[in-house]
């Protein structure tokens, strides 16, 4: 049931309209900034009546497009509805949605892979071209105007600034004790005026706890009563478990040799099923005190915090198994003082990653025998999420590492490869790669020190004869022997894939 409560505005009590009536708001062509990270705190009822608009437009005739911004992924009520209808011309800056993924894959819709703490600046320096609505989620709206957010952040301050008229969905199933959870910092500015962002530690807290909104922009005002859909994650295999063995070991020695300090440094960690294994492994290892500056607090950084030896999380969003996230809305004030949700341009700022120093935990498709790691493209041509938050972390981090297991499709094709086939972390910003067969320290190596450490190491034993023998063979015939490579057959070991369905030499 949805609650009139949550809308304490006395101005915007007018705008109160249905999903239906407020789609009908949005032109056909224009640009929607909507609110939504990993599949938290995004629009529930617009864009489902939006595509039901756009469905309605078609089957008579009339072409109906938008253009759609967001944080990140969002859910199937809005990516997966959108695509459906063949409603959206143009996406930015993360895509997780199957539908989506195959319409983006099949050449029918356009999608700009991105930074994601390079959304909100890009949108503000005008790269990106005019805002025309934003469509954005929040908790509730306070009397003065104020809205308190949501599940995540994202952009939507940006959004909300920008954009020529607004649209709020108040959703009453988010819970009431998410308020002054939030930190959204106001002071970030376009150059040259810009000024230090003063964040020290990650539970500093450097702005307001609510949107600031025009409301002479607020076109109309939703009431919803509906939760994220967020994907469970599978419980932890023997590969995770190995790859989260192997990070624990490498901390364990880091901090024995006086590189880490014993409580660690600040977590990162992707997304997916490895990263999320990982920090369940944290749970049983020696370290306390422990602190996250990430993007995304998941079912494991909730695990650590409920332990005590997670002491506070910094993201810009939650990415919870739906188990997780009914847990959470039931305890949410008990967990309040140890979370801050702050917007994505702050969560994945490289000013403040770097000035933390904050272990980044990433995972990816394949990496090459240099350490290159296409973490998007399969078989280099073909998008399967985006960079997301990875590129913003890897490149500034403390420590920057990679996970995967060393095989995929059944073990038909090796996570390593002679040369990446798409590449979105150059080899100097990998510095572990880690799978179930072990872990290579990147840190000081030359390209063909590299690339012996990364085969003995981290490839799986069927795929390291192929790969020895290619290593072999490039040092003998390579036009140069700094990183040697042979162009035609390394290209030609995806193609192999392409051809067979597997990388395998022996016929299995
Ligand atoms: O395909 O779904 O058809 O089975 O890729 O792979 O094994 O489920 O791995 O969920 O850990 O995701 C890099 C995609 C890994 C993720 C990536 C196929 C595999 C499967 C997914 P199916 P898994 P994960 C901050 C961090 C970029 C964004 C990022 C990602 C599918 O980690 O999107 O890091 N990273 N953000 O079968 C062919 C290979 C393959 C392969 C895997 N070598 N060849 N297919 N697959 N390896 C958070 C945010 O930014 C929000």
């Amino acid at each position: 049931m949805t609650e009139t409560r949550r809308m304490n505005c006395e101005r915007l009590r007018a705008r109160v309209m249905s999903a239906e009536d407020a789609a009908a708001l949005i032109a056909s062509g224009s640009t929607i900034g909507m609110s939504g990270f990993t599949g938290s705190g995004y629009p529930k009822a617009v864009p489902l009546a939006l595509a039901a608009r756009i469905e309605a437009e078609h089957a008579a005739g009339n072409p109906f497009g938008v253009r759609v911004w967001t944080g990140a992924s969002t859910g199937p009520e809005l990516d997966g509805a959108l695509a459906k209808a063949d409603g959206v011309e143009f996406r930015l800056p993360y895509n997780s949605d199957p539908v989506a993924r195959e319409k983006i894959n099949r050449g029918e819709m356009e999608y700009f892979d991105m930074h994601l703490s390079q959304v909100a600046p890009m949108a503000w320096q005008g790269f990106l071209g005019p805002l025309d609505t934003a469509v954005v989620e929040v908790t509730a709206v306070r009397p003065d105007g104020a809205l308190i957010p949501s599940s995540s952040v994202g952009n939507n301050k940006t959004w909300l600034d920008r954009a020529g008229q607004i649209i709020l969905e108040v959703n009453s199933w988010q819970s009431a004790a998410l308020e002054g959870m939030h930190d959204i910092y106001y002071g970030t500015a376009l150059p040259p005026h810009r000024v230090p962002i003063p964040l020290v530690r990650p539970d500093d807290r450097i702005g307001e706890p609510c949107f600031r909104c025009d409301l002479d922009k607020v076109v109309a005002v939703v009431l919803t009563d509906a939760p994220d859909r967020n994907l469970p994650f599978a419980a932890p295999d023997a590969v995770a478990r190995a790859i989260a063995g192997h990070l624990l070991e490498f901390f364990r020695h880091e901090v024995a040799k006086g590189r880490l300090p014993a409580s660690l440094l600040p977590l990162q960690s992707g997304v997916g099923n490895i990263a999320n294994a990982v920090l369940t492994g944290l749970l049983d290892g020696p370290f306390d005190d422990m602190t996250a500056y990430t993007e995304v607090i998941q079912d494991g950084m909730l695990d650590l915090l409920s332990s005590g030896k997670l002491r506070m999380a910094s993201a810009t969003a939650f990415s919870l198994s739906p188990e997780a996230a009914l847990a959470l809305n039931a305890d949410m004030a008990r967990f309040r003082g140890k979370m801050i949700l702050r917007p994505q341009e702050i969560s994945n700022h490289p000013e403040l990653i770097r000035r933390l120093g904050c272990i980044a935990m990433n995972g990816l498709i394949e990496a090459d025998i240099y350490g290159n790691v296409n973490s998007t493209h399969v078989m280099g041509s073909r998008i399967q999420n985006g960079i997301g938050g990875s590129g913003d972390f890897a490149r500034n981090a403390f420590v920057s590492i990679f996970m995967t297991p060393s095989t995929a499709k059944g073990g038909r094709i090796s996570a390593i490869v002679p040369q990446a086939s798409h590449v979105d972390h150059i080899n100097q910003d990998v510095q572990i790669l880690v799978t179930e067969q072990g872990l290579a320290d990147l840190r000081g190596l030359s390209p063909k020190q590299r690339a012996q450490t990364i085969i003995d190491t981290c490839a799986h034993p069927d795929y390291r004869p192929a790969l020895a023998d290619y290593f072999q063979r490039a040092r003998e015939k390579s036009y140069g022997q700094h990183a040697p490579s042979l162009l035609n057959e390394a290209l030609s070991w995806h193609q192999r894939f392409i051809e067979t369905g597997s990388m395998r030499t022996d016929g299995r």
